[in-house]
C-alpha cells in the first residue's frame, strides 16, 4: 500500500478530508500521511453501508459464508504486505505479526463463516403450536477499533457483523490506519459488493469517530478501547438506545501458587506480561505469589525482563517492541515514575533505552517489574498498558482470590497451579470474562469473550458473536384451526 492512507467508500477509495501524520514507533518518524473523515464524508460511508445492505442482508448465509472464506483466502495472498503495514504502524516483532495478527485476520473469516453456516435457529414445538426464530441482521454496524491489534481486532468484529448479513462502516485507530486499507483493498479485488465493507479514517472524539457514532443511519456499535472511552460512546448513542458491544480495559490479575510448575509460571508470566510491549488488554499487570515462591519468582521474572531484547520489526529474534506513540510512552513513563513516588522497588527496568541510533527517536521504555507497592496505591490500580507488573505476596487462597478481585476491572486472569481442584475453585471465584489455568492467551475463537465490571459489556466469540450482529424475530403459529 501506498504512505497515504484514503477512506473506502461504496467501493472506491476516497481522497478528501484534512491530512494527518502517523509516526514510525521504532524511530518517531513520519509513515503515512492520512485523511480525516468530516460528518459530510462519514454521512456518505453510512449512507453506501445503508444502500448496500438489502442486497447483503437477502444472501442466503452460506452464500454471505463463501464471500467470508474468499475474504481470508486473499488475506492469505496478500499476507507480506499485511505484515508490512501492520509492522509500519504498529513497530511489533515480525514474528509476532506472521504468527499472530495477520494469520488471525483469515482465521476471524474463515471461523465465523463456518460458525454462521452451522448455527441452528430455535423451534419449538408444543402440541399444536410451533414457535421458532428467524435471525436478522441489525443493519448498519459502526465497527471502532484501537491500535494494538489492529488487523486482528477489526477482522475479529468484521467476520461475524458481515457474515450475519450487516453492512458496516469500519474506523481504524489513528495510529494504525494501514493493515485495514490494505484489506478494503483485498475487498475491492474479490469484487465483494460495493458498500458491504466502508473504512472512514480518523480521531475519536470531535472527530471521525464521534461523528461515526452519533449518526443516525448507524444502528448499532462496536468498539473496543479504553473502558473511558466506552463510557462516552455510550452516552452518545443512549438516546437512539443503539445495541452496543464494548470490549475495554483490563487490570489483570496473574495468581501463582507454590504447588505451581515454576519454570512454566516464570516463562508463561513473560509471555502474559510483556507480549507486545504489554499492549494487549489481556495482559497481566498485577501478580500475586505465594510467598514460599515469591523471592525466586520475582527474581527470576525480573532477571527474563532483563533479557528481552529490543530490536527493529525486522529482528525475528527482537522480543520488545516500542509504544504505539510518544504520548503512549510518556503515560507508561509517568507510571514508572508514579512507583517510585508510592515506594515501589524496582526489580527491573524502570527507564528509557538509549540505543545509539536513530531508535533513539523512538518510543521504547524498559520491560519494568516492581515490588513493594500498597494494594491500594494507584499503579496497583489504573491500566498501564505498557511493559510492566507489580508483584505481591499472598499467604492463603482466599486472600490471592480477595486480592485478584479487589478491581473495578475484570476482563482477564491467570492462575499458576498444579493442583486440579484449586484450579477449577480459583478460576470460578475470579471476577473476570476469561480466566486462563497454566497458559495464557490461548483462544478458541468458539468461546465466549469479553469481560465484566469497567471491562466491558456482553460477550463476542462464537454464536455469542452472532447473537450481537443479529436480531430475532419470533413467530408463533397456530397449527390446527380453533379456539386458543
Ligand atoms: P481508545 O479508547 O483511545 O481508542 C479506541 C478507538 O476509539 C480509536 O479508534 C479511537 O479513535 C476511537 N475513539 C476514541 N474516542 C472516541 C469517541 N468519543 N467516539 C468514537 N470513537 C472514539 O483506545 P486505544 O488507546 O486505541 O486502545 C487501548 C485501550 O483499548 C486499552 O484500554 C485496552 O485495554 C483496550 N483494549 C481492550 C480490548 C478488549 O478486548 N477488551 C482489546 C484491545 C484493547
Ligand atoms: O483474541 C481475540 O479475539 C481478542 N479479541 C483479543 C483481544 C486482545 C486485546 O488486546
Amino acid at each position: 500500500m501506498s504512505d497515504q492512507v484514503n477512506h473506502f467508500i461504496g467501493g472506491v477509495p476516497v481522497a478528501e478530508g484534512a491530512t494527518f501524520a502517523t509516526h514510525d514507533p521504532v524511530t518517531g518518524r513520519p509513515v503515512r500521511e492520512v485523511r480525516e473523515a468530516d460528518r459530510d464524508v462519514v454521512g456518505r460511508a453510512v449512507a453506501a453501508a445503508r444502500a448496500a445492505l438489502p442486497g447483503w442482508a437477502a444472501l442466503p448465509v452460506a452464500e454471505r459464508a463463501t464471500w467470508m472464506r474468499r475474504l481470508a483466502g486473499a488475506i492469505e495472498e496478500r499476507f507480506e504486505d499485511l505484515v508490512a503495514a501492520e509492522i509500519a504502524d504498529t513497530g511489533k516483532s515480525i514474528t509476532q505479526t506472521r504468527t499472530l495478527d495477520i494469520p488471525r485476520g483469515a482465521a476471524n473469516f474463515r471461523s465465523f463463516a463456518e460458525i454462521a453456516a452451522q448455527h441452528p435457529e430455535d423451534a419449538f414445538h408444543l402440541t399444536d403450536v410451533l414457535s421458532y426464530t428467524v435471525r436478522k441482521p441489525l443493519g448498519v454496524v459502526a465497527v471502532i477499533v484501537p491500535w494494538n491489534l489492529p488487523f486482528l481486532l477489526a477482522t475479529w468484529k468484521l467476520g461475524p457483523a458481515l457474515v450475519a448479513g450487516n453492512t458496516v462502516v469500519v474506523k481504524p485507530s489513528e495510529h494504525t490506519p494501514g493493515s485495514v486499507a490494505v484489506l478494503a483493498e483485498i475487498a475491492a479485488s474479490i469484487g465483494l459488493p460495493a458498500g458491504v465493507l466502508n473504512v472512514v479514517n480518523g480521531f475519536g472524539g470531535g472527530s471521525t469517530g464521534q461523528f461515526l457514532v452519533e449518526h443516525p443511519g448507524v444502528d448499532a456499535v462496536t468498539f473496543t478501547g479504553e473502558s473511558r472511552t466506552g463510557s462516552t460512546i455510550m452516552k452518545a448513542v443512549a438516546d437512539r438506545v443503539k445495541p452496543v458491544s464494548f470490549e475495554l480495559g483490563g487490570k489483570n490479575a496473574g495468581l501463582v501458587f507454590a504447588d505451581a510448575d515454576l519454570d512454566a509460571a516464570v516463562e508463561g508470566s513473560v509471555r502474559s506480561v510483556f507480549t507486545n510491549g504489554g499492549q494487549v488488554c489481556l495482559c497481566t499487570e498485577r501478580l500475586y505469589v505465594q510467598r514460599p515462591v515469591f523471592e525466586e519468582f520475582t527474581a527470576r521474572l525480573a532477571g527474563r525482563a532483563g533479557d528481552l531484547r529490543f530490536g527493529r520489526p525486522s529482528d525475528e529474534d527482537a522480543t520488545m517492541m516500542p509504544m504505539i506513540s510518544a504520548e503512549h510512552r510518556d503515560k507508561v513513563l509517568s507510571y514508572y515514575e508514579l512507583a517510585k513516588h508510592e515506594g515501589a522497588e524496582i526489580r527491573a527496568g524502570g527507564g528509557v533505552p538509549r540505543f545509539g541510533d536513530d531508535r533513539d527517536g523512538g518510543y521504547y521504555v524498559e520491560p519494568t517489574v516492581l515490588t513493594g507497592l500498597p494494594h491500594d496505591s494507584r499503579v496497583n490500580r489504573e491500566e498501564i498498558f505498557g511493559p510492566v507488573c507489580h508483584i505481591a505476596p499472598f499467604d492463603t487462597e482466599a486472600e490471592a482470590v480477595g486480592l485478584a478481585n479487589d478491581s473495578e476491572y475484570g476482563l482477564a486472569a491467570t492462575v499458576w497451579t498444579s493442583d486440579l481442584s484449586r484450579a477449577h475453585r480459583v478460576a470460578r471465584s475470579l471476577e473476570a470474562g476469561l480466566v486462563w489455568v497454566n497458559t495464557w492467551y490461548l483462544r478458541d475463537l468458539r468461546t465466549p469473550f469479553g469481560g465484566v465490571k469497567l471491562s466491558g459489556i456482553g460477550r463476542e466469540g462464537g454464536t455469542r458473536s452472532l447473537d450481537f450482529y443479529s436480531e430475532p424475530t419470533t413467530i408463533t403459529i397456530k397449527l390446527e384451526p380453533g379456539h386458543d
